[in-house]
């Protein structure tokens, strides 16, 4: 194909540093210039600050010819795009990811020393994370983006652009406390606002039927009230390619920023009434992870950008000349769970009223064009929509949902004839109790594919979720492994371990993770492992003095750092690490500790703040902490830390400088994980059940350099059928009765003997999550965890072999998989002249 001559004002060309602005000298113009007429300072006077938002500035000024040139080559060769739709996006820090994928840290580092500035690092410290996203889902959203460009396939993220992310997280007297996440507030350079290309949405109101210039019947809906959408976009640029895509998030406006007429009458506070009123709908993310909340405000959110976004997609074949009736040639339209799942309706809606679309056509096109990706089995986690809240909000949906349900049941009745069961179970509509629409039911009757997110969550999608639909369509259900992009998680996280990798098997991994390998080859070469040994003890070291800095806790970096990093849920069972760490504490002090490791234990998370249980086992960690680094006889041997605000920015710190990775959620609940790919890339070895991506993780590096426990799901569904009695297994462990014991007695609060009873309680009476019943193996393999240590060069081997091993969990490998099994899109090429000034 012809070299796109896009006239744009930078001379680009990627091979021409100089040319395309990428060398030291230029990176420093840029930022000399953004200081001064940008930011409106002077360089001798400017903050790191400013230097960060300069260093920002001049990059994404980079970035342009790749946004600009990508947008050019979809509008001159249309092609078909990805539309990820998400209703969050844990992004991260932007600058070093951006400055890694053009390939210029060293220069960017160059251009900071003629500010005075001697390490990046010091610029990158003071970077704002956007909190977009609760945990895994959005995270993952992240990544795939990042894979996507590196891919070269084009697409555009779908999202919210929150005002307040998820909150920071402080810890008062052991207490989690939430603080606003004001990301927003030093201004943030990688946002391109694009007001020109709003979108109008409506809520509430009534619908009509009316009869159209030939004759027909159709409806319309009429609603009470609009809201604007201003598209924010944030580029998306792949490792080393011309392909830069785009993150599309919405901020609400609204409609009338000033209501005249109560203006004119005085009324000056009710004039901007309405204004605060739309505002709210992108104000704040809901800081729930895998639980729903079911508020009206959630919905409006959803409904909010879905449209947007189908709009917006709708308006970008207008604009390129292509008939609506190709939507499915040029968008394959991604749910990311089912929070965006109205779109099967407002696509329907936007064909069928406001393009005139006959039913079977707009059909077509919507189930043509949507997959649909389930995140959680977690029944509290499965959105249902009361009715009245439904059709007070969206009244034309629900007629459409209606009407989707009704061809749907019709179907089902000639499959299965005479079975009522069947229809009540699978309708959109749930009427056992209060009615609710089931938005995994309409997301799963409109997609052409639903899938898992790890091989054993994808069986039990189609076991225990929603069989009976498995078994209607069973060539709609499919699993995609979920992956993490290794330039954040290796190549930005840990540059030590990527320099010791580009020493050894060449810098081919950081784009094809399977040529880590070659890494095998070394794993009996004793200088090697014992190379890879040091490096992760420098990586060590420097999150040792972040804990110091942050929490004030000393701890020694030659010993076991045992991590526990993810959402606090009773799930996950922070809990039960706590009680193992009990009982080292207790071994230590009746001096029966002969053998075991020294060690670290590291928590980090949050918890939603409506969630009490989780806050207690944050309480609790940090009682347990106070005890034990308080006590000199666990001097050397023993330390726990809760670190505060677990966020991206924090993890990049964590998993490279990681022994163990705790992965101990109870069968069958953990849809897949991402934390434990990410550890394992890193040279964790990992302790877990046979829980999500565990399971694969576990294949796939071998048994013997994995630490496994517990019941499998179907040893915890017979225990479940068996009527489980936590106190069965309670009384065959004398340890952990006096683990227990001490909780009680108050050892860990003070002497408050009432403050953890919630949470005894809860274990010792119906322990819903079997921490009782895994408690013993854990303890066994915990066990096998400090035996190992003590041959060091046995411990590098099985952490080199697990680095080696887990390239298939980039998340490079899961958007391949996406690409050729469910939204069948290829590479766009883009090609960038050098002379076009
Ligand atoms: C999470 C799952 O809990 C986690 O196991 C998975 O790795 C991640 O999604 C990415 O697939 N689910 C959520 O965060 C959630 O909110 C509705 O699900």
């Amino acid at each position: 194909s012809q070299p796109l001559d896009l006239r744009l004002p930078t001379p680009g060309c990627y091979n021409d540093p100089e040319r395309a602005g990428l060398d030291a000298k230029s990176v420093f113009d840029g930022m000399t210039e953004h200081l001064f007429f940008t930011l409106g300072k002077l360089a001798p006077t400017a903050s790191r600050h400013d230097l960060y938002m300069a260093l920002s500035y001049a990059v994404r000024d980079r970035l342009m010819m790749r946004y600009l040139a990508t947008t050019e080559a979809m509008r001159a060769h249309p092609q078909k795009s990805v539309a990820y739709l998400s209703a969050e996006f844990l992004i991260g820090p932007q600058l070093n990811n951006n400055l890694l994928n053009l390939g210029i840290q060293q220069e960017a580092e160059a251009a900071l020393r003629n500010f005075g500035i001697e390490s990046l690092q010091q610029i990158l410290d003071v970077e704002e994370e956007p909190g977009l996203g609760n945990g895994g889902l959005g995270r993952l959203a992240a990544c795939y983006m990042e894979s996507l460009a590196s891919l070269k396939i084009p697409a555009t993220g779908y999202g919210i652009r929150y005002e307040f992310g998820i909150f920071d997280q402080l810890i008062r007297d052991g207490w989690q406390v939430e603080i606003t996440d004001k990301w927003l507030k030093g201004g943030w350079p990688w946002e391109l606002p694009q007001p020109d290309e709003a979108c109008f949405v409506g809520f509430g109101g009534r619908t009509e039927s009316y009869i159209d210039d030939k004759g027909s019947y159709r409806s319309r809906w009429i609603p009470a009230e609009h809201a604007i959408g201003i598209p924010h976009d944030v580029p998306v640029l792949g490792y080393r390619v011309n392909i830069c895509d785009r993150l599309r998030l919405w901020r609400a406006d609204a409609t009338e920023s000033f209501d005249f007429y109560a203006f004119n009458i005085g009324d000056y506070y009710g004039a901007v009434e309405e204004k605060v009123g739309s505002e709210t709908l992108s104000k704040v993310l809901y800081p729930n992870d895998g639980t729903d909340e079911g508020r009206r405000l959630r919905l409006k959110q959803q409904h909010f950008f879905v449209s947007c976004s189908l709009q917006d997609m709708l308006r970008s074949l207008d604009n390129r000349g292509l008939p609506v009736e190709d939507f499915p040639k040029y968008w394959t339209v991604q749910l990311n769970d089912t929070h965006p799942a109205i779109a099967v309706a407002e696509l329907m809606r936007l064909l069928i009223d406001d393009r005139h679309m006959d039913w079977d056509k707009a059909w077509d096109i919507t189930s043509r064009s949507v997959a649909y990706t389930n995140h959680t089995l977690l029944p509290e986690a499965l959105e249902k929509w009361d009715l009245n809240l439904f059709s007070s909000l969206l009244p034309r949906h629900l007629e459409l949902i209606y009407e989707i349900n009704r061809r749907f049941l019709q179907q089902l009745r000639l499959r299965y004839p005479g079975n009522d069961a069947i229809q009540r179970k699978l309708s959109i509509i749930d009427e056992d109790g209060s009615k609710a629409v089931r938005m995994a039911h309409l997301a799963t009757i409109g997609a052409h594919h639903v899938n898992g997110v790890a091989a054993l969550h994808s069986d039990l999608v189609k076991t225990d979720l929603l069989p009976e639909f498995a078994e209607l369509w069973p060539e709609k259900f499919t699993n995609v492994t979920n992956g993490v992009t290794p330039r954040r998680w290796v190549a930005l996280a840990n540059p030590e371990l990527s320099t010791l990798l580009n020493e050894h098997i060449g810098e081919d991994w950081i784009s094809n993770m399977e040529n880590l390998r070659k890494l095998e080859e070394r794993q009996n070469d004793q200088g090697f492992l014992e190379h890879w040994g040091n490096t992760k003890l420098s990586v060590k070291r420097k999150l040792a003095s972040y804990i110091h800095r942050n929490t004030g806790v000393l701890v020694d970096p030659s010993t076991l750092f045992d991590v526990q990093v993810k959402r606090i849920h009773e799930y996950k069972r922070q809990h039960l690490n706590v009680l193992q760490v009990i009982t080292q504490y207790l071994r230590i002090k009746n001096g029966q500790a002969d053998g075991m490791a020294p060690r670290t234990v590291i928590f980090g998370g949050k918890a939603a703040p409506g969630y009490y249980m989780a806050k207690l086992i944050i309480r609790f960690i940090n009682g347990i902490a106070e005890t034990v680094n308080a006590d000199p006889d666990m001097d050397g041997r023993l330390r726990v830390v809760f670190l505060p605000d677990y966020n991206v920015k924090l993890g990049e710190q964590v998993y490279p400088a990681s022994d163990l990775s705790e992965q101990i959620s109870t069968a069958g609940k953990e849809a897949s994980g991402t934390g434990n790919m990410k550890f394992a890339m890193n040279g964790a070895l990992t302790i877990g059940t046979l829980d999500g991506a565990n399971v694969e993780i576990r294949e796939l590096v071998g048994a013997e350099n994995f630490f496994l426990f517990g019941k499998t799901v179907e040893e915890i569904n017979d225990l479940k059928r068996s009527g489980y009695n936590p106190g069965a297994f309670i009384n065959a462990m004398p340890e952990l009765q006096e683990a227990l014991r001490l909780i009680e007695m108050g050892h860990f609060s003070n002497g408050d003997s009432e403050l953890f009873r919630p949470l005894l309680d809860n274990l010792t009476g119906h322990d819903p999550f079997f921490v009782m019943a895994d408690f013993a193996d854990y303890l066994r393999a915990q066990e096998a965890v400090s035996l190992a240590w003590t041959d060091r060069m046995h411990w590098n081997r099985m952490s080199l072999l697990n680095t080696a091993r887990t390239g298939f969990f980039s998340s490079d490998r899961s958007i391949g998989e996406y690409c050729e099994n469910i939204w069948n899109v290829g590479p766009l090429n883009v090609d960038i002249t050098c002379d076009v000034r």
